[in-house]
């Protein structure tokens, strides 16, 4: 599901040269006893560009091939991509790989006819040689361009796997809210860990299925749980990445204040949360309504728009919250089919 799942090891041009010039050092270079020593010398060094050749290439190409099309992967994976390590970047990068196959491949073969015309085995030693010398240095000249690979592929292999075609409800709220205890309360399979750019904590995502279908949950603990005026514009993409699998986001409210923030801050985020996703339906949920005495809720409830009552630990107005948010989420997707039909 995470489309950078797959990259293969990228190699610096240290290994690369090291790997495919050690394996060139192998070579066996048996020709027929009866061929004449000139013709002997030409085809070994045919052999040997031939062979250093054809798997610096291979290795170019495999390198590249097994990233995705950046134009095709899902958004959300493209933007985190582009706040990880660049968009554009990448793209140039993979594209100067392949360039650069291109050229190693023009040489070999201009290089594999010098050999072949040349005049003694001297001439053929040394139009190897000057082979190897340039097409070397092509490989050299990527340096940069390969660290760069090894450092992006490491941070884009590490990306939460997130199934993108799922119908997906999003957790936020302030810490100690209930979240985890909501997620487990809807999803009963064990949750799946997965690591978020930008936050040192974790997302858990719980499956479900609701009506036969399948669903996903995802507590956010350290993305979505404090104000937004708190995170750089970098922290703020990754975010806003988000929207792009989220279908509806469930807010949690604790206005018990046994979590320690008080109702208005509560309240702030939500507000933020709104728009920080404004394409996206938000469910209010007032989470521990056990610890609250009815005149409290009461006054609480003023505050918040359509609220829904919950006990998370307990099961309670847990199906409320879920139905609602199925409800809030599908609308929205029927919306947006509607708009493409006419389009
Ligand atoms: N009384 C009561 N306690 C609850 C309820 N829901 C959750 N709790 C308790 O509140 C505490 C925090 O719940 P969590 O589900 O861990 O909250 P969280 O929002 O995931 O917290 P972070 O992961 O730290 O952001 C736990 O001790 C829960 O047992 C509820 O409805 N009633
Ligand atoms: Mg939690």
């Amino acid at each position: 599901m995470n489309p950078f799942s797959k990259i293969k090891k990228i190699y610096s041009s240290d290994e690369l040269l090291d790997i495919v010039f050690h394996r060139g050092s192998q070579l066996p270079l048996d020709v027929p006893r009866r061929v004449p020593p000139s013709i002997k010398a030409k085809k070994r060094e045919v052999t040997r560009v031939k062979f250093i050749s054809d798997n610096l290439v291979k290795y170019l190409i495999i390198m590249v091939k097994k990233f995705p099309n950046l134009d095709e992967i899902h958004p959300f994976y493209r933007e985190l991509a582009d706040v990880l390590v660049g968009v554009d970047r990448l793209k140039e990068i993979l594209a100067s790989l392949e360039g650069s196959a291109r050229i190693i491949k023009k040489i070999a073969n201009k290089k594999i006819r010098d050999i072949k015309f040349s005049e003694n085995p001297k001439f053929a030693a040394k139009a190897r040689i000057e082979a190897y010398a340039r097409i070397s240095s092509i490989i050299k000249k990527l340096e940069k361009r390969l660290n760069f690979l090894i450092e992006a592929s490491k941070k884009l292999s590490r990306l939460p796997s997130i199934d993108t075609n799922e119908f997906t409800i999003v957790v936020a709220g302030y810490p100690n809210t209930g979240k985890s205890s909501f997620v487990r309360a809807v999803s009963s399979a064990k949750p799946e860990i997965a690591e978020y750019p930008f936050t040192t904590r974790n997302i858990v995502l719980g499956h479900f299925s609701y009506n036969n279908v399948r669903c996903q949950i995802i507590d956010t603990p350290g993305i979505l749980d404090r104000p937004m005026r708190e995170r750089n514009r970098i922290e703020l993409q990754a975010i806003t990445a988000i929207r792009h699998v989220a279908n509806v986001v469930v807010f949690i409210i604790d206005p018990s204040l046994s979590c320690g923030y008080p109702i208005e801050r509560q309240l702030e985020l939500l507000k933020e949360i709104k728009e920080t996703f404004p394409s996206l339906p938000v469910i209010n949920v007032i989470n521990k309504v056990d610890l609250m005495s009815s005149e409290d809720l009461e006054e609480v409830k003023k505050k918040i728009d359509k609220p829904i009552e919950m006990i998370a630990i307990q099961d309670t107005g847990v199906q409320e919250a879920i139905d609602t948010a199925m409800k809030a989420g599908k609308l929205q997707g029927e919306l947006k089919y509607a708009k493409e039909v006419a389009l």
